[in-house]
């Protein structure tokens, strides 16, 4: 199976696994990127079964618009009993390297307000040490260089991501060579840097179900 072909296979998973809580008041959290994508397609057809989503991005808010769902804002909705996002990286506790589409504090945000985070993601994305990936740091652009030297102190290669604005208008740092043996710690320690907005760890709270896509079918982790 192609990668693409993995992710359809978990986008179709994930339907399968919330179907049965939607009710017509139900409001979903929605991620971002290619595996959320396939997933923001396969809720158009069942858009009368639930009121709306939240959406951690303006991409993925206009593709569920697109498709004839409401987007609410997430202060008006309090919580979300289903958060569905991908990843870049997962381990074995279900912690994750985010933010590679740089979507990283938005979806932080509606994943804190999530009754269940379900992860979707093919089987590319399991690893047993976080960091291969570059772990992203969304700053305030006045910080960049001073929270790049911070991030040096830890231990990172920090590189600036040029020509990205956030939704939230600031910048994205990318820590290369930076394998990261305690995820829960290390997100405490980069948020501790003043400057920072957030980090693409998301350990603190991580993801309730991992739905990975292998050649063998789609394994469901809790
Ligand atoms: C979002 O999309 C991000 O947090 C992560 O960077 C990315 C994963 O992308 P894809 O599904 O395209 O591999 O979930």
């Amino acid at each position: 199976m192609t990668q693409d072909e993995l992710k359809a296979a978990v986008a179709d998973a994930a339907i399968h696994e919330i179907t049965p809580g939607l009710e017509k008041d139900t409001v979903l959290g929605i991620g971002t990127g290619s595996t959320a994508n396939l997933f923001i397609d396969r809720l158009g057809p069942l858009r009368d079964r639930f009121k709306g989503a939240v959406a951690s991005s303006e991409t993925s808010a206009k593709r569920l618009q697109s498709l004839g769902i409401e987007v609410f804002e997430l202060n008006n909705v309090g919580t979300v009993p289903f958060y569905i996002d991908g990843a870049d990286e997962v381990n074995a506790h279900l912690h994750m390297i985010k933010g590679g589409g740089a979507a990283l504090t938005r979806e932080k945000i509606v994943a804190a307000c999530a009754e269940r985070f379900i992860c979707i993601a093919d089987g590319s994305k399991r690893v047993d040490t976080l960091g291969d990936f570059p772990l992203p740091v969304e700053v305030i652009p006045m910080a960049r260089s001073y929270v790049a030297r911070e991030l040096v102190k830890l231990g990172a290669d920090p590189v600036y991501r040029p020509g990205v604005v956030t939704d939230n208008g600031n910048q994205i740092i990318d820590c290369y060579d930076f394998m990261i043996e305690d995820p829960i710690t290390m997100e405490a320690k980069i948020n501790a840097i003043v400057g920072v907005v957030t980090n693409g760890l998301f350990a603190a709270r991580g993801a309730d179900v991992l739905l990975l896509g292998k050649e063998g079918g789609v394994e469901r982790s809790v």
